[in-house]
């Protein structure tokens, strides 16, 4: 099957992706989408924002390879497209918090903004509809849903992408406040397996601070409705140096993030021949 194939067969769509058959086996086309939700409520378009996460998270995982970390990017195809590997899904969102913000100040009614002593990981079970319940490693190793071997090393990779990408941030005037991650399985062979970083590394999935003003740049600007999402995100991708074709300008490139699939097809086709 061509890549490109106007018919190309959905694989899977969540709230911010979509998930299409690749070109070979074991392999998947990620699309990006703009759209924008907490949870399953609130749902909303936000236009191009599928094309600064696709941006972002490619950047973020093509660094998190090169130290190292495996992950499901193979190569960014064009705007809002990743070929990527498939990988057999493991249901629980980890993240990773440095400092007090969010559902930690809710459940344990700690002050916004204190940074911890340590890092913490967290699990929760992937179940929008139990809104997602934070789960121990008990719960994951007794219900099955993955190995302890597996969760050693999905604690292992979460701390050092932590420190990377919290050094990298704090390089660019940002703190790494905290993410969500999610993992994977992909089998190298009948009986070899590797535990690999899927999903995608975006705003939409950190908190993202400007170290000297405390300003939120990532999707809390949404959740809280404190102005326009998308100046964040270009600053961002500005930062990292990963779009500068939008980075300066105030119109969240307009035509460019506009782009129809046809055009965006086209632009894949020619991207992929190189
Ligand atoms: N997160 C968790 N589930 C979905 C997302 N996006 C991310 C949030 C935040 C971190 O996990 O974006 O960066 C912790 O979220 P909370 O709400 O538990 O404080
Ligand atoms: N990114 C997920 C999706 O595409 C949503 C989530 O992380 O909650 O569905």
């Amino acid at each position: 099957m061509s890549l490109f194939s106007p018919k190309r067969k959905k694989i899977y769509e969540g709230k911010a992706k979509v998930l299409y058959e690749g070109p070979e086996p074991g392999m998947l086309i990620q699309y990006f989408k703009d759209d924008i939700s907490i949870g399953s409520e609130k749902k909303e378009t936000v236009n191009g924002k599928g094309v600064l996460n696709n941006a972002i998270s490619s950047f973020l995982m093509a660094k998190l390879a090169e130290i190292g970390v495996p992950t499901h990017l193979i190569k960014k195809l064009n705007m809002r497209e990743q070929l990527i590997a498939q990988v057999d899904m493991i249901p629980i969102e980890v993240v990773v918090r440095n400092v007090v913000a969010g559902s930690l100040v809710k459940r344990y009614g700690l002050e916004k903004g204190k940074a911890l002593p340590r890092a913490i990981v967290e699990y929760y079970l992937k179940k929008d509809e139990l809104g997602d319940p934070m789960v121990s490693e008990e719960h994951i190793t007794a219900f099955g849903i993955a190995s302890l071997p597996e969760l050693d090393e999905i604690y292992s990779l979460s701390m050092r992408i932590n420190d990377y990408l919290s050094g990298m941030f704090l390089g660019m005037g940002l703190r790494l406040v905290d993410f969500k991650l999610e993992f994977g399985r992909q089998f190298l062979s009948e009986h070899e397996l590797r535990i690999i970083v899927a999903d995608e590394i975006s705003p939409d999935h950190c908190r993202l601070w400007d170290v000297k003003t405390n300003e939120s740049l990532d999707m809390d600007v949404w959740r809280e409705k404190q102005g326009d999402i998308m100046t964040g995100y270009r600053d961002i991708a500005a930062r990292l140096g990963v779009f500068p074709d939008t980075a300066g300008g105030s119109d969240g490139g307009g035509d460019i993030l506009s782009m129809s699939d046809a055009a965006e097809r086209a632009n894949t086709k020619e991207e992929a021949k190189r």
